[in-house]
């Protein structure tokens, strides 16, 4: 999102943007949060939970873990780093960044208060030359492990000094675009002053261990115009591709070049590999900088990145990462239910990618992708209290007498907490998802009840959603030019699972294609649209109180995974609009491995306000496989299947969950083993 004209100005450096520069950049910009209100009953309270309870939570989770003890040991070079990692600093960034977003909707005098007085604190633990890394500065010659000895001697493998730098300058420019005020800014250009003169051509060379600063650099050449920053993130971009140090002997075989994606040059590399949240951070700055350079190599290879993931490394909820031991991708296919790590971060990570991705192309797959990430594997992360976390998100739970309670229960933080204060940064910003611009095209991305205030064509308009999604497949836009007419084209996404797509490729496919095909109606009147790139195109002299109905067929789909999943041979998953369903213990006497739904089972959904703050359920007739007092024989018999979204689960307590469902008593694994949970996290690096 690029900062408006007086963020240069205010900072008095708008002349500083080469004419070149300012040309080049991504054809479609984002509709900023700021000017989208929402109003509607699914994300709105979200984003407010977020902040009376998520970021409230975070900020004393970062006092009482000592994380802010770092910062004030730093400013006194003196005392013992207090935490366990190196990056743990970033947790205060993250929140500060959400904090940030989270006042300009909820005005908040103590919070800002609050937010004066921790920036300060960062600010006197900032070196004089601008270093800013915690686990070296409270005592330089006793530094954390994974630090080295000497500044950024490690960046290449552990020590994050260059991913505390990203988060940095992240939360330093939303804080600025959020308040105006220039704290955590100034803190974050000297840091970047100092990156810029220790790294670049003819200076040190590094492939950051954990990418992020090049995201942060592109956010500061945006709100400064200063190009050095662009030309320092493609320099980091560049670095990539030198990694020698793989020991063919170590037990951790995932830890080779790709696992930092450091095994080939970024313009080479061709599958999304390597730890998950580093990936999708890196293909967004891949992104980023090839829409503010033009680099075509660049481009086509996050192109073919994008196409591996979504064909061949997405799981059905959004989910990415399958691999826990380096939180990563795995192979072609490699998708495990009972296994699944499914980090949170990486369906944060993902967001931003997919957002860039839509942004460099225009074509609603992108956004296809990201509304089921929203929907289902980003928000499973969270608890609907706002304050209990997945890091991993599993895909399956079972267990048995013989291994009970293996199920994951949801924490409130964790020594590694990189998720929960990702999710507070990434919440608020959600209104900053929903519409988009290109010359006189007004994307509708998301759909989100609210108002808007727009910029169309170079006409003000105010647009008006009104909806009950993603329960309800009729949307209303009211379009409210300034003036009396504005001539734009509203291009209303249709979604991919409304026209018999579940996916943009063929990982996933509907069973059934539905016959049904979304309408729309302007001023009660249906018109017959043209679908361009996933988008109805309604070209129009808009007048005041114009009115576009649109209806997406809503009905209980049939996924199936293409038959290269081999854990998903024989199994159906459960979609309607864009959430998935699961099926959870407590709805279905206290067990779900042993549930099966074969072809041809009629789903019945019904909206139940009481339950899980509000959710459509899914019930039908099913067998289930009940296994005799003895042990020794099994029989079925018929129950109500009760589903529920899946981003729901686990918010009742601990027990078996079930996401693909076997269509046959054949592919059933109620009597295997059941899994490790997958939430129980580890984090090897
Ligand atoms: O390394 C920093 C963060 O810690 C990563 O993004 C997460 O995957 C966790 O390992
Ligand atoms: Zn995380």
């Amino acid at each position: 999102m690029l900062p408006s004209k007086p963020f240069l100005l205010a900072l008095g450096l708008a002349a500083a943007l080469p004419a070149a520069a300012q040309k080049l950049d991504y054809p479609i910009q984002a509709v900023p949060f700021t000017q989208v209100k929402l109003t509607d009953s699914f994300w709105l309270p979200r984003l407010k939970t977020n902040t009376d309870v998520t970021i409230p939570a975070s900020f004393a989770r970062c006092e009482s873990t000592s994380r802010v003890k770092n910062f004030e040991m730093a400013a006194a070079h003196q005392g013992k780093f207090a935490t366990t990692f190196p990056f743990d600093d970033t947790d205060i960034y993250k929140t500060i960044e959400g904090a940030s977003y989270s006042l300009s909707v909820y005005p908040d005098a103590k919070l800002s208060a609050y937010l004066d007085e921790l920036i300060a604190k960062v600010g006197a633990a900032q070196e004089p030359d601008g270093y800013l890394y915690t686990a070296r500065t409270i005592d330089p010659a006793h530094p954390h492990p994974w630090a080295g000895p000497e500044r950024w001697s490690k960046e290449r493998e552990l020590s994050h000094e260059l991913y505390n730098a990203g988060h940095l300058y992240e939360s330093a420019v939303a804080h600025y675009e959020a308040t105006g005020k220039k704290t955590l800014l100034n803190i974050a250009l000297k840091n970047a002053d100092l990156v810029c003169s220790v790294f670049g051509p003819g200076k040190r060379s590094v492939a950051p261990g954990h990418e992020i600063v090049e995201m942060g650099l592109v956010k500061l050449y945006r709100v400064t115009g200063q190009r050095k920053y662009l030309d320092e993130a493609k320099f980091f971009l560049d670095a990539r591709g030198q990694y020698k140090g793989y020991d063919p002997k170590s037990p951790d075989t995932w830890k080779n070049g790709s696992y930092w994606q450091d095994d080939k040059p970024v313009a080479a590399q061709t599958e999304a590999e390597g730890h998950a949240v580093r990936a999708e951070y890196l293909y967004s700055a891949m992104a980023d900088v090839a829409a503010l350079t033009g680099d075509k190599q660049l481009l086509a290879a996050v192109d073919t990145i994008w196409n591996n993931m979504v064909a061949k490394k997405f799981y059905v909820t959004g989910g990415t990462g399958a691999v826990p031991g380096g939180e990563r991708f795995g192979a072609n296919y490699e998708l495990p239910n009972t296994t699944a790590y499914n980090e949170t971060c990486a369906s944060v990570a993902d967001v931003f990618w997919n957002e860039r991705m839509f942004q460099l192309h225009g074509d609603s797959k992108y956004i296809d992708v990201m509304e089921k990430v929203l929907y289902n594997g980003l928000i499973s992360g969270v608890g609907l209290d706002g304050k209990s976390f997945f890091y991993s998100n599993a895909m399956q739970i079972k267990s048995s007498a013989s291994f009970p309670q293996t199920e994951p229960a949801r924490a409130g933080w964790f020594e590694c907490s990189c998720c929960p204060t990702n999710l507070a940064r990434l919440m608020p910003a959600l209104p900053g998802y929903v519409y988009a611009e290109r010359g006189r095209a007004l994307y509708a991305n998301l759909f989100v009840s609210g108002k808007a205030n727009l910029t169309v064509n170079k006409q003000k308009v105010e647009l008006t959603q009104e909806n009950n999604y993603p329960w309800d497949g009729g949307l209303k836009f009211t379009v409210d030019p300034a003036k009396s007419t504005a001539d734009f084209d509203l291009l209303v996404r249709i979604p991919g699972w409304a026209r018999n797509e579940a996916m943009p490729s063929n990982l996933y496919t509907f069973e059934q294609p539905s016959a049904e095909r979304a309408t729309i109606k302007i001023n009660g009147k249906a018109v017959d649209y043209q679908l361009k790139n996933g988008y109805a195109v309604l070209p129009r002299k808009w007048h005041k109180h114009d009115v576009v109905e649109v209806n997406l067929p809503l009905e209980v789909r049939r996924v199936h995974a293409n038959p290269l999943v081999k854990d998903d041979l024989g199994k159906v998953a459960l979609q309607r609009g864009p959430v998935i369903y699961c099926a959870e213990w407590q709805d279905n006497n206290g067990k779900t491995s042993n549930i099966v739904v074969p072809a041809g089972t009629q789903f019945a959904s019904s909206y139940q306000p009481g339950l899980l703050h509000g959710v459509e359920t899914l019930t039908a007739t099913v067998p289930v496989v009940l296994v005799g007092a003895n042990g020794t024989s099994v029989s079925t018999t018929p129950r109500t299947l009760v589903a529920i979204p899946y981003y729901a689960w686990a918010n009742r307590g601990r027990g078996e969950m079930t996401v693909w469902f076997p269509e046959k008593l054949t592919d059933l694994d109620l009597l295997s083993q059941p899994a490790t949970a997958a939430a129980d996290v580890t984090v090897q690096k």
